[in-house]
């Protein structure tokens, strides 16, 4: 019985937009991602992987960089591996996109029906199943599917596609169809987070989700997978591929000082990553975020923070005092009294905090 090794990757998103990051922050990492792209013949070349399944949304949109797509029909030039594409809802198939206008290596396949079809590779004794999106949108793709095996071949599928949702606009798939398809390796793409090697019957599935997060919605360790497939076998593991993270970190400010709270939440290799830095806690005044944005600079790779601190109730206090603090907070109490709701008094709220870090001149106050 042959095994065959095969790299599983999907959801790149090349050209993504970016457009939480400053412009040229956004420029370095779509070339990062191109750079990713680059990494992925590299690696079935040093994992011995003979087969490179790509289920859809390696571009972003339909208006791609002219250098992106070229890139994209030239990377798999001179690979050992034999590469399978089956275009998303992100980089559907039309004559317009790159999979079309663009020449691409003899190694390359891209399905380009939205319905499934196969190709045989006989010197690896494996049938790869696959289709592509001719749209936004993709009706099911797997209802009825079953192939009549051959033999000791095995057999893959590479598509595009969401299980588990009926209502699904993106090729929806149930775990009956997987079960009935009679695949030994169902390689899906279009959720971006990993799924863990799953079964469905004799038909082992996963998504590796996207290989580098590209938002706090894509947080955490992200990569791509790596099989070894045989008529009736799979071993199916995740690789990590070391890439910049988005994380997101609750930070308490209380009773001590902001800034090294923040420096301290860090972990060692920050410069890397982006973080959203929420501060929590019941504080005398606002955390100073311009200091605290000031000091990430060069730690971490870009950083958006958040205030979520909440003012001490006992400040009201002074409230009775004859100064101007007095009068200012005296003011804010009676609006918040008859504040008509929550919203109103969470805005009166942040007021007397800014204020009374004005009065007390000794940080700098920016409105968030
Ligand atoms: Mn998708």
């Amino acid at each position: 019985m042959s095994t065959v090794r095969i790299l599983h990757a999907a959801d790149l998103h090349l050209d993504s937009p970016f457009e939480a990051l400053s412009e040229p922050l956004a420029v370095q990492r779509r070339r990062e991602q191109r750079a990713l792209l680059k990494r992925i013949p590299a690696l079935a070349e040093k994992h011995g992987a003979q087969i490179i399944l790509l289920s859809g949304d390696l571009l972003d949109t339909d208006s791609a960089y002219p250098e992106t797509a070229r890139l994209l029909s030239e990377v798999f030039e001179g690979s050992s591996a034999k590469v399978f594409i089956s275009p998303g809802n992100h980089d559907f198939y039309s004559q317009s996109s790159p999979y079309a206008r663009l020449r691409f290596p003899a190694n390359v396949h891209i399905f380009r029906e939205p319905r499934l079809t196969a190709v045989t590779v006989p010197e690896l004794n494996v049938r790869v199943w696959g289709a592509g999106f001719a749209d936004r949108r993709c009706g099911a793709l797997l209802r009825g599917f079953h192939v009549q095996r051959q033999g000791e071949q095995t057999e893959l599928l590479c598509v595009h596609g969401e299980v588990g949702n009926p209502a699904s606009a993106y090729n929806p798939i149930t775990i009956e169809e997987l079960a009935a398809s009679g695949v030994d390796y169902a390689a899906l793409g279009h959720i971006h987070t990993c799924s863990g090697v799953r079964r469905a019957g004799e038909t082992i599935y996963a998504w590796p989700g996207c290989p580098e997060g590209r938002g706090f919605d894509e947080s955490g360790e992200k990569g791509v997978l790596l099989a070894d497939v045989a008529p009736g076998s799979v071993r199916a593991a995740f690789l990590p591929l070391g890439g910049r993270r988005y994380e997101t970190l609750r930070v308490s400010v209380e009773e001590t000082d902001p800034l090294e709270a923040v420096l301290a939440a860090l972990p060692e290799d920050s410069a890397r990553h982006v973080f959203r830095l929420i501060l929590t806690g019941a504080c005398d005044r606002a955390p100073a975020l311009p200091a605290i944005r000031r000091a990430l600079e060069g730690r971490v790779f870009a950083a958006e923070l958040r205030d979520e601190t909440r003012l001490r109730e006992d400040l009201w206090a002074h409230a009775g005092e004859d100064t101007l603090r007095g009068l200012f907070l005296r003011r804010l109490k009676q609006q918040l009294e008859t504040a008509p709701d929550a919203e109103t008094r969470e805005r009166i709220t942040q007021a007397a905090r800014w204020g009374l870090a004005a009065l007390s001149r000794d940080e700098e106050v920016f409105p968030l």
